[in-house]
């Protein structure tokens, strides 16, 4: 699917209200609820949450794939029998999900995963449905970012109804709550300001021109080699460097 334009964002919308209609399916007699309570739950204490937990470090160089494993609790609701939700990375070049076996062994309506319905450069559009409530929180899956061709900076994997239009949201008998959470990781090239496959001498005369020794405070351009994050580039991170030479090739 197209991405970016206005056309296409429409046609994205259209494909995922589609998409929510059918996974609504047997409620539909009932929409008029959601409308009703929308505007009572954007009062503020009505707000599900969306946990973003990192599998394995979040600060990695570019190109290197980050996971996280997305759990989904109510606030005010006693359950959820239904939810929807966008996932989605504003700079991303690739995001991928999973169910969780939790997820799939709750829900008798599972969401065939949607790549790319228009909200963000990456997104994807998942839940599920059930006859019966299926608790409090739940595993929803993990999902993948690809960091291929990014620069290096912050980021942000998120589900933010803010952004969705309403779209993420769990629902209990047609009562619903909008959904949100996030995570932010960083793509750095730690003691490779190049950025190029291998630690090696060039630099090394970066970072030795980053030393503060113990009593000094790192610049932002020089964080890279401060690996233990304690504001100094001293003889401790140059132990760790020393470890991770690899010389060029
Ligand atoms: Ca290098
Ligand atoms: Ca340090
Ligand atoms: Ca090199």
């Amino acid at each position: 699917m197209t991405r970016g334009g206005p056309a296409s964002r429409n046609g994205s919308r259209g494909a995922l209200g589609d998409r929510v209609a059918a996974a609504f399916g047997r409620r539909r007699r009932r929409r008029w609820w959601p409308a009703l309570v929308l505007s009572v739950s954007t009062v503020g204490a009505w707000a599900s949450t969306a946990t973003f937990t990192p599998v394995g470090p979040t600060t990695v160089a570019p190109g290197t794939p980050l996971t996280f494993q997305v759990t989904l609790a109510v606030s005010a609701l006693a359950s959820f029998d239904a939810a929807d939700v966008v996932i989605g990375c504003a700079q991303a070049t690739d995001l991928s999900f999973a169910y969780s076996a939790a997820w799939t062994a709750a829900f008798a309506n599972v969401t065939p995963p949607t790549a790319d319905v228009g909200f963000y450069t990456q997104d994807v559009f998942v839940g599920g449905n059930n006859p019966n409530p299926v608790g409090t929180n739940l595993s929803l899956g993990t999902v993948t970012v690809s960091t291929t061709g990014m620069a290096e900076g912050s980021y942000t994997v998120r589900i933010d109804p803010s952004v969705d239009r309403g779209v993420s949201r769990l629902t209990l008998d047609g009562v619903l709550e909008p959904l949100s959470g996030s995570a932010t990781f960083t793509l750095l090239c730690v003691f490779n300001p190049d950025c190029d496959t291998d630690v090696d001498a060039a630099d090394y005369a970066v970072m030795y021109s980053c030393a503060t020794g113990p009593g000094g405070t790192v610049s932002n351009a020089c964080r890279r080699f401060d690996v233990n994050s304690d504001g100094h580039v001293d003889l401790k991170d140059f132990s760790t460097f020393t470890r991770q030479f690899t010389g060029s090739h």
